[in-house]
């Protein structure tokens, strides 16, 4: 597994210049913190201010659309985002998926669009809880991704992460236990074998997501196969965001 904990804030539909603070905060600490990988996924409209205003951390995209360019009134393509300062994209969250209708076909398009566009993808998966109730958690998740993923990436170490995250579990304080994680991580990791390979699929990391919080992290990110987290309320201040990356440190 790559050695470095991943620690990712989403910002979702949160900020305005007026956080610029928090995402100045965040860098300035982080520095301290080299062992811990740090980065925020801020709204578009903030993506380039965040990437003036720190050094240290990484700074991402939200969604983008599977298209280069052409006539999308409101949307934005990777290369967009990446020509804003984005080195990353967060893609098939499931909030795109309810909101937006978003199919396992689609975000495949854009898992390759960002691809093409020279940034990284964190490619988000995971269950409802009927899903779960019903035992079909892992087999779901698992079609989802192979749904979902490029059938080859050469470069799978390098450009893509995982982040599952129980539907049930993000923004209502819920979270699955370590041994439920652990077994969905490890689940994860060896679709990742299938697909890419031993060697690759190794170095692949696997974020945990829902309701991470400064007091939670710790045991959260000590779970089987979790080589760090996608945060989003508790990243909206840098004390709440930073508490969970000292806590992975
Ligand atoms: C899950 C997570 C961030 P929260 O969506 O991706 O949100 O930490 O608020 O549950």
């Amino acid at each position: 597994m790559a050695e470095r904990p991943y620690i990712v804030g989403n910002w979702k539909m949160n900020g305005t210049r007026a956080m610029l603070s928090e995402a100045r905060a965040i860098d300035r600490s982080s520095q301290r913190l080299m062992k811990v990988e740090v980065a925020l996924a801020p709204p578009f409209t903030l993506i380039h201010a965040v990437h003036r205003e720190v050094e240290q951390i990484g700074v991402g995209a939200q969604d983008c659309h599977a298209g280069t360019e052409g006539a999308n009134t409101g949307d934005i393509s990777a290369a967009m985002v990446a020509d804003a300062g984005a080195k990353f994209v967060i893609l098939g969250h499931s909030e795109r998926r309810q909101d937006h209708g978003e199919t396992n076909a689609l975000i495949r398009s854009k898992v390759e669009s960002a691809l093409e566009a020279g940034i990284r993808v964190i490619l988000c998966c995971g269950e409802s809880e009927e899903t779960r109730d019903e035992g079909k958690a892992e087999s779901f998740v698992s079609r989802q991704l192979k749904g979902s993923l490029p059938e080859s990436l050469d470069n799978a170490d390098e450009v893509l992460t995982i982040a599952y995250e129980p539907i049930w579990a993000i923004g209502t304080g819920r979270t699955p236990t370590v041994d439920d994680i652990g077994a969905m991580h490890r689940s994860i990791r060896a679709l990742l074998v299938e697909l890419y390979g031993e060697e690759m699929a190794a170095q692949v990391r696997i974020l945990y997501g829902g309701s991470v919080n400064p007091d939670n992290a710790k045991e959260l990110l000590a779970a089987d196969e979790v080589g760090g987290a996608l945060v989003g309320g508790a990243s909206l201040t840098a004390e709440s965001f930073l508490g969970i990356v000292l806590a992975a440190a």
